[in-house]
């Protein structure tokens, strides 16, 4: 007990007074908004829209509505143009097409509901508002506008309150079959399918329960953590080899790539994704294959269980509030 006490100070004293700010409710989150701007049409020469004035326009229109919303606020809607549509349609039909072979059942099993309650659909684009009210009914997350790439940090910690931060304009007409930035399709078609499953909710909050005050170097790690398995996570079903990753979900160009023989499959150990250099501008080279989606899980746990913090925290499903124990 000694000797673990002593750890504890350690901890503690390497801690003194350098915790990071971070949110402890749901409101708090209006101050996580910090954006990458990597992949930004404005400033950067290789992004398809980067001579399409136009598109940037329309995009700085959309990205405002995310700027200006405030907790508690209902969630923007977008009139999406017929052109827009037209980029979606493409996009959809190609990848539901594919997802019988290519995607793992939670997946499936979510998207049919989808289509069946929510107005999934080639002709339309699904508005936040009502995919959000269809996972607070699921799993009891709720969708919140980003106007693009958050900074891991920001984007993390709100997952700790199932809270899931979606961009809403869509990809340049001339670049379908990947995006190396989030958008619409991607959120809608990667991600709110497997948000709607109860252990990948779980799986998610978990990450962004970890992060909350943690030292960058951690950060760092949960979001390659993040990467390998939520963007771009591969398992095993009945003997074969099935997408859960978003990023794959909504690229079909990735998506047929990583379950070909041309990239690396390695079996997926919480420890080594999390220090896995990885690629951010173009398909993947190697990806982590897990057992089960719930070997995820449980390997992810037992990860989080060891990164060190001078506090725990633990979530009050009922306030949505964090509350913090001090372990020391
Ligand atoms: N590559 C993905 C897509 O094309 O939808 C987006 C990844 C965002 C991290
Ligand atoms: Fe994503």
């Amino acid at each position: 007990i000694s000797s673990l006490r002593k750890v504890a100070e350690d901890v503690k004293i390497h801690w003194e007074g350098r915790v990071p700010w971070f949110p402890k409710k749901t409101q708090d989150l209006d101050k996580c908004h910090h954006l990458v701007t990597r992949f930004e049409p404005n400033l950067n020469h290789d992004h398809p829209g980067y001579a399409d004035l136009q598109y940037k326009k329309r995009r700085a229109e959309i990205m405002e509505l995310a700027v200006n919303y405030r907790d508690g606020d209902p969630l923007p809607k977008v009139e999406y143009t017929p052109q827009e549509v037209s980029t979606w349609k493409v996009i959809y039909r190609k990848l539901r097409s594919l997802y019988p072979t290519y995607a793992c059942k939670e997946y499936l099993d979510a998207f049919q509901q989808l289509e069946e309650y929510c107005g999934y659909a080639e002709d339309h684009i699904p508005q936040l508002q009502d995919v959000s009210r269809f996972l607070k009914e699921r799993t009891g997350f709720q969708l919140r506008p980003a106007a693009g790439l958050l900074s891991a940090r920001d984007f993390l910690a709100s997952l700790a309150f199932r809270v899931f931060q979606s961009t809403q304009y869509i990809r340049h007409s001339s670049s379908p079959t990947h995006s190396p930035e989030p958008d619409c399709c991607h959120e809608l078609l990667g991600h709110i399918p497997m948000l709607a499953d109860k252990e990948f909710a779980q799986f998610s909050q978990d990450i962004g329960l970890a992060s909350l005050g943690s030292c960058d170097l951690d950060i760092e790690k949960l979001a390659t953590l993040y990467w390998f398995t939520v963007e771009f996570g591969l398992c095993k079903q009945n003997g074969t080899i099935k997408a859960y990753g978003a990023g794959l979900l909504s690229s079909y160009g990735e998506l047929m790539h990583a379950l070909s023989s041309k990239p690396e499959h390695k079996p997926f150990e919480a420890e080594v994704a999390a220090i896995q250099p990885y690629q951010d501008q173009a398909f993947q080279p190697i990806y982590f294959v897990s057992e089960s989606l719930e070997d995820a899980k449980d390997k992810l746990r037992k990860y989080v269980q060891k990164i060190q913090r001078p506090f725990s925290v633990h979530y009050d499903p009922f306030t949505c509030c964090v509350n913090i124990l001090d372990s020391v």
